[in-house]
């Protein structure tokens, strides 16, 4: 019998699942606590029984289902005492039939197939949820969904109904991407199209990973006027696009790129690294020693930055660490990067590219977006981009960017609307179905019929809740890449192909061939 069993992620062993040790570097006794996390959240979705949970309750599965989400939360003790609040949780609400851990994976093909889609994408919407959360924003409709979507994982259902809640489930994903792009935009601005530095200045330093723009802010607060700067690494990039973090002076850059180079981009660094959210990779004791994580990321060992009641988070020790360190002790130049071109920067703009797709100036738009990762085949976007026609525009999102971000000024622009285009971050994808739903608006036709195409690259789970409200959309014959999930079945594949013509890329010349006929 195989120690543990995960497959949630694109790097999942052999393509099949991760057995005796996941790839990412988790541990038999972590996917244990966190296939307990699990099971506890569906018996806790059980006692509520459809009641409408406390604010305390409703966190619970955001925070819980977001430190199971790949490369999160790989810390033991924080994994035990998340499972023990939920414990009581179950307790205070009077409790319910446990459901087994080790029925998460077990049983008819179809049916955990069926099961895992739901589940990964309720670990992505949880990332989601929480850092609207932290910026005030909830949904009544999204929080109540955590709760239902558990406890639809507990319980049998049909094929039909099965795929029935989980294109539910892609619609309230739709509504919670909104929120977090409500809570990003009312408490930060609008991004505005903004180069970003990829140089280094001298002194001491922060960088800052992930997702949460909210954890941003603090440290900025926090490190004004003190000499220490800060960088952004990986998805924090389009953060210099926001008028209310563009602001402080000591937001100088973006070190490095995707999360699977940052064992190398890391060791040796003369600063801090702050991880926010995914993707933390084992780190080498080199570096160890000048990390921090926050919010529902841990590594063991690695210094931990909890909020206090207020959500107030204290980054001094940090701050103190950076100066130590000393930081860069020359400047070195680099090439920008262009970021910012949200919904409401593209939608500006949106006169001139209809009229160059009237006029044929613009004969396609590719969407060239999703997670970046580790394996060889992931080449195949770059290449894709560096060969898809002069003139189609690429809008791209996410940390996939990292692929082809640095290519901006050699793609070049179509009467001064850039070809590449980067419109945030994965959860950004919001932005992305505004600008088609406007478009299909203005042309007066349906976004299927738009000179669009989806090409995207998966990872993990917040990938699969976006995949999910994409399809929810009824958007028909999106590419996927570099491999399929593996936690669909045939049968389930068969039903995504057929109802939705997704379909897995082949080669960059074979698809361009193929879309661009
Ligand atoms: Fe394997 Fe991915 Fe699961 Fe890690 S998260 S154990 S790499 S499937
Ligand atoms: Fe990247 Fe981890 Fe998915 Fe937000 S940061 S897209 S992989």
């Amino acid at each position: 019998m195989s120690e543990m069993f995960c497959f949630q992620c694109e790097q999942t062993a052999g393509g099949k699942g991760c057995t005796r040790s996941g790839v990412c570097g988790k541990k038999p006794d972590i996917a244990r606590l966190q296939d307990e996390i699990t099971a506890g959240l569906i018996t806790l979705a059980r006692a509520l029984d459809g009641k409408t949970a406390c604010p305390g309750c409703e966190s619970l599965f955001m925070d819980a289902l977001f430190m199971t989400v790949t490369n999160v939360n790989f810390d033991d003790a924080d994994l035990i005492a998340m499972r023990d609040r939920i414990q009581r949780a179950i307790g205070t609400c009077g409790g319910a039939t446990a459901f087994n851990p080790d029925d998460l994976f077990h049983g008819d093909q179809d049916v955990v197939s069926l099961r895992s889609t739901l589940l990964f994408g309720l670990r992505g919407m949880a990332a989601y949820a929480h850092h609207a959360r932290v910026l005030g924003k909830t949904d009544p409709e999204v929080s109540a969904w955590f709760q239902k979507g558990m406890k639809a994982l507990g319980d049998d259902h049909s094929v039909e109904a099965w795929l029935g809640l989980i294109l539910e489930f892609g619609s309230v994903n739709l509504k919670c991407m909104g929120l977090l792009d409500a809570a990003n935009t009312e408490t930060y601005g609008h991004p505005v199209p903004t180069p970003v530095s990829t140089g280094r200045d001298k002194g001491p330093f922060i960088v800052i990973t992930g997702h949460d723009l909210h954890d941003l802010k603090m440290l900025l607060e926090q490190t004004a006027g003190k000499g220490v700067n800060v960088y952004t690494h990986g998805e924090m990039l389009p953060a210099h696009a926001y008028p209310e973090l563009k602001k402080h002076p000591q937001l100088k850059g973006n070190y490095g790129t995707a999360w699977q180079n940052q064992q190398k981009e890391f060791d040796g660094l003369p600063g801090v690294v702050l991880y926010t959210t995914n993707c933390i990779m084992p780190p080498k004791p080199t570096y160890a020693g000048n990390l921090y994580t926050t919010a529902e990321v841990g590594w063991p060992g690695v210094a931990h930055i909890a909020a206090d009641a207020a959500g107030h988070k204290d980054f001094s020790a940090l701050i103190a660490h950076a100066i130590q360190l000393g930081g860069w002790q020359a400047e070195v130049k680099g090439e920008p990067l262009l970021t910012g071109f949200a919904r409401n920067a593209v939608l500006s703009v949106a006169d001139k590219v209809v009229a160059a797709v009237k006029s044929g100036a613009v004969k396609h738009i590719f969407l060239v977006g999703g997670c970046d990762g580790a394996r060889l085949g992931r080449d195949y976007y770059t290449e894709f981009v560096e060969k898809a026609p002069k003139d189609t525009l690429i809008l791209t999102l996410a940390c996939g960017k990292f692929r082809f971000n640095h290519l901006q000024a050699k793609l070049g622009d179509i009467g001064g609307i850039p070809r590449l285009l980067d419109m945030g971050q994965c959860n950004d994808a919001y932005s992305a179905i505004q600008v088609a739903v406007a478009l299909s608006q203005v042309f007066g036709c349906g976004v299927n019929d738009l000179p669009l195409t989806l090409i995207l690259s998966w990872y993990e789970q917040k990938a699969v809740c976006i995949l999910l409200t994409l399809l929810a959309l009824g958007i028909k014959n999106i590419r996927i890449g570099p491999s399929l999930p593996a936690f669909l079945s045939p049968t389930v594949l068969n039903v995504l192909v057929e109802k939705f013509g997704l379909t897995p890329i082949k080669t960059a010349d074979e698809d361009l061939k193929a879309i661009l006929g």
